[in-house]
């Protein structure tokens, strides 16, 4: 696994985060190092896709990166006549998640799509998954993507919502925004690498608090919304339809 170094070195000028070639060669190990949690859910998305897939529907990662959810949805498949579709709009992302998708042989139904989660059709799903993206899509434009996942979802489909939070507290707003910077610090990171990758996401990832996303789940038309998993400021929901 290539290491995460992009922000090791002082710069002069940090740029918005770019989900470019240099991120997507080292995404797992960032990714990794940075959400606390991330690899529980990624194990759990095996666990909730046996549960939920339907026979003869779609599932989606949507924001797929790697593909890393992909294929913990392709292990936990048991259903028949599934397809997963896998849809990233950053083509460095898009290339070395087909070649991960290709390598894997447990299952083959899986199409990697180089697109815009925002104006893609999703039609007949039993399941889709949002892991932290969400967080990158503008804000007036989430609640439109959510009721167009809604209304492309079976009966009985699960939609997973990974999200970075706030909370409305601002004494644990703070308290939790530290414990993640020293998560960050235990994983290897430098003082100074999380304050320029904070200043990069700044205008990119834009993080809202829990009630806020159930308010909007249910406005989309989500009959069942919790949370089922959280680690600090990191956490993820199931929705079902
Ligand atoms: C994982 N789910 O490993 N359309 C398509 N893709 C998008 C869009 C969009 N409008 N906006 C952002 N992305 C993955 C991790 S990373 C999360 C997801 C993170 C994509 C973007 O290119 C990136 O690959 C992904 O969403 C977000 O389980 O880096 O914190």
């Amino acid at each position: 696994m290539n290491k995460d170094k992009i922000y090791t070195e002082s710069l002069a000028n940090i740029a918005n985060f770019n989900f470019d070639a240099q991120v997507a060669d080292v995404f797992t190990d960032m990714i990794e190092r940075s959400v606390p949690g991330y690899r529980a859910i990624i194990t759990m998305i095996e666990t909730l896709t046996e549960h939920y897939a339907q026979p003869n529907s779609n599932l989606y990662d949507l924001g797929c990166s790697l593909g890393a959810a992909t294929l913990s949805m392709s292990r936990g498949l048991k259903a028949k006549g599934c397809q997963i579709i896998a849809i990233d709009n950053s083509a460095a992302m898009v290339e070395r998640c087909r070649k991960a998708t290709e390598r894997n042989h447990t299952f083959e139904g899986v199409r990697v799509v180089e697109g815009d989660i925002v104006t893609t059709e999703i039609a007949n799903a039993s399941v889709v998954i949002l892991n932290f993206t969400l967080q990158f899509i503008p804000l007036n434009e989430r609640l439109p993507l959510l009721k167009k996942i809604y209304a492309g979802m079976r009966p009985g489909g699960v939609l997973i919502l990974s999200e970075k939070v706030l909370f409305e507290d601002e004494h644990l707003n703070k308290l939790l925004a530290h414990i993640h910077h020293d998560f960050k610090r235990a994983h290897g990171y430098s003082d100074l690498e999380v304050s320029q990758k904070r200043s990069a996401l700044d205008k990119v990832l834009i993080p809202e608090t829990i009630p806020t996303h159930r308010k909007r789940l249910t406005e989309a038309g989500f009959s069942s919304t919790d949370v089922w998993f959280q680690c600090f400021n990191f956490m993820s929901m199931l929705a079902v339809k």
